[in-house]
């Protein structure tokens, strides 16, 4: 198989409600597809889940297009390779820019499922054939307004509720949130707005029964998550900080974390997910697929990848609704009042993409063919 044809599209998509965290606050989403194809009729799409924005990660949407079109495209376009998985032998030159990179792999693992007649989940080696999801919710405008959207997503059937702290809003939100939903599967995510002094505060946590508490510390440290880790009870979850197999492996043995949010463009693609999983199994460290406010696309990376065995909790993987008037795939993703979603039976990500929803959303698209590159 070979990439023969690699098309990009930035689109804009609104989000229905705006997504606050310590970092910032996101109203619209600006968000590359990459459509792949095989020059023998085969196709598959990958989004990339950088943000609009460098302060979650180094990425964002334009620099990701910038390594995708300048550096990836001509490494990959027209080259032999015998599995999606390759593709990261020809990138290995660039060095980080994992979203950009896994925006790629992850489209050349749709095409590879589709040429194969099989679900992409089944390819990655899922089994599960439904799995447990969860909610992300974003800081509120009030203590009352957080209350109502918890409410409103238990109906929904989600699993647990993840709720988003940062300093001067957070002691008061868990206490409220408990008071109101004591027996509520409940985990905060700080985002890395915290520091080692403020371990007094965290270590208060403890008395809340929260199943984690998600990236308090430094994004890019493992060795002050030690240190709080050994001193609370409350299990740590790395996100930001587990960028490689290798970080995950690092954060295990130092005991840095209990819990792994492993996010499939945060740690370069499907090939790195499915390294961390085994780890994770093999160490028996509980694993959950993180989000990104992903589109379809991403979303339905997502709901394959979260088929694993090794993902033993409820992810932040949520119904298309939750996010968009309208998607950009078809069926839209969606969840049952058991808090679950059933991965689609069809070929690779196992969605229509719907093209003409995404040309009216597209701000630049651009072209790359293998012969134009000879
Ligand atoms: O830290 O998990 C995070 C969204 C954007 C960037 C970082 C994070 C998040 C979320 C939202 O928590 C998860 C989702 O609903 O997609
Ligand atoms: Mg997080």
């Amino acid at each position: 198989m070979r990439l023969a044809t690699i098309e990009l599209h930035l689109i804009r998509m609104p989000l229905l409600h705006a997504f606050e965290t310590s970092v910032g606050r996101t109203t619209e989403r600006r968000i590359i597809l990459v459509h792949v194809f095989d020059g023998e009729g085969g196709e598959g799409w990958g989004e990339c889940v950088a943000d609009e924005h460098p302060y979650y990660s180094e990425e964002w949407t334009d620099s990701a297009w910038l390594a995708i079109e300048r550096f990836l495209i001509p490494e990959c376009l027209g080259v032999a390779i015998s599995n999606a998985g390759d593709l990261n032998r020809l990138m290995r030159h660039v060095r980080g820019n994992r979203m950009a990179k896994a925006a790629l792999e992850s489209a050349t693992w749709d095409l590879e499922a589709k040429r194969r007649g099989i679900p992409l989940w089944q390819l990655l080696g899922g089994s599960r054939r439904e799995i447990d999801c969860g909610v992300s919710i974003g800081l509120q405008p009030s203590v009352e307004a957080l209350l109502e959207r918890i409410a409103k997503e238990r109906e929904a059937g989600y699993q647990r509720v993840k709720i988003k702290i940062k300093p001067g809003q957070d002691r008061e939100l868990i206490e409220a949130v408990r008071e109101r939903f004591p027996d509520l599967p409940l985990m905060v995510d700080a985002n890395s707005a915290y520091t080692l002094q403020d371990s007094e505060l965290l270590r208060s946590f403890d008395a809340f029964a929260l199943m984690m508490i998600e990236q308090p510390l430094g994004h890019d440290d493992l060795f002050d998550h030690a240190l709080l880790q050994k001193a609370m009870e409350t299990p740590l979850c790395l996100d930001e900080s587990i960028r490689t197999a290798e970080d995950a492996r690092h954060a295990i043995d130092l005991g840095s974390c209990r819990i792994i949010n492993v996010k499939m463009g945060r740690v370069g693609g499907h090939s790195e997910v499915q390294k961390i999983e085994r780890l994770c199994r093999s160490e028996t460290v509980p694993l959950w697929c993180g989000g990104m406010l992903e589109a379809g696309i991403g979303r339905a990376h997502n709901i394959a990848l979260s088929t694993l065995p090794g993902f033993t909790l409820p992810g932040d993987v949520s119904a298309s609704a939750r996010y968009w008037t309208e998607d950009i795939i078809d069926p839209p993703v969606t969840v049952t009042p058991m808090g679950t979603i059933v991965p689609p039976a069809g070929p690779g990500i196992g969605f229509s993409v719907d093209r003409g929803r995404i040309d009216a959303l597209t701000e630049r698209h651009s072209t790359h063919s293998a012969e134009a590159h000879r």
